[in-house]
């Protein structure tokens, strides 16, 4: 198990589209489990590969209160959509920054389960609202896309104050 790195807005890396997963093996596997520890580790409730660098479509997700109800989600793909909604969003790449965006209400979802089986799944209410999130990460895109320029501006700002007073871990690599 390792914990990964959650690459945060601007990113050019967050951009990135993500390629199916071909071979669902051991490889996937361990990606899977790093991902769910690190979803954990960092109290969300869902992690797209793109946001730990992996540009490959696979999503965990847990909305459980007491973390026990892990999902995982590959080449996960929306199939019918209904209604609208609108919900406060925030993201792991986005820290601590949250604010409404409009989702399909109700999704139908098909994808492959980590033993490379095919099921398909309903979903409304904010597990409806954390897959479209996390589909969204695998083609490039963040919840900000969908706000003003200004509060993406606003948005920006505010993660560049942040980065300043957050000076980079060891654990993220880059040097000064
Ligand atoms: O932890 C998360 N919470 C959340 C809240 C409302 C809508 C979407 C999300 S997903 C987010 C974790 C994350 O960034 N996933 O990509
Ligand atoms: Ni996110």
């Amino acid at each position: 198990m390792a914990l990964l790195e959650i690459l945060h807005h601007p990113d050019a890396r967050l951009r990135k589209k993500a390629a199916p997963v071909q071979q669902i093996d051991a490889r996937i596997t361990q990606l899977v489990a790093d991902m769910f520890e690190t979803m954990y580790a960092a109290h969300g409730i869902g992690l797209a590969a793109t946001q730990i660098n992996v540009h490959e479509r696979v999503v965990v997700i847990d909305l459980s209160e007491e973390k026990t109800e892990p999902l995982c989600l590959i080449n996960a793909e929306i199939i019918s959509k209904e209604g609208k909604m609108e919900h406060e969003e925030g993201c792991l790449s986005v820290p601590e920054y949250y604010e409404k965006v409009e989702r399909a209400e109700r999704i139908q979802v098909r994808a492959l389960d980590t033993a490379g089986k095919t099921f398909e799944m309903d979903a409304d209410g904010l597990l409806a609202v954390c897959i479209q999130h996390e589909l969204d990460h695998l083609d490039g895109k963040l919840f900000v896309d969908y706000l003003s320029s200004l509060k993406q501006q606003r948005v920006r700002k505010k993660l560049e104050k942040l980065k300043k007073q957050q000076p980079k871990s060891p654990a993220s690599g880059a040097a000064a």
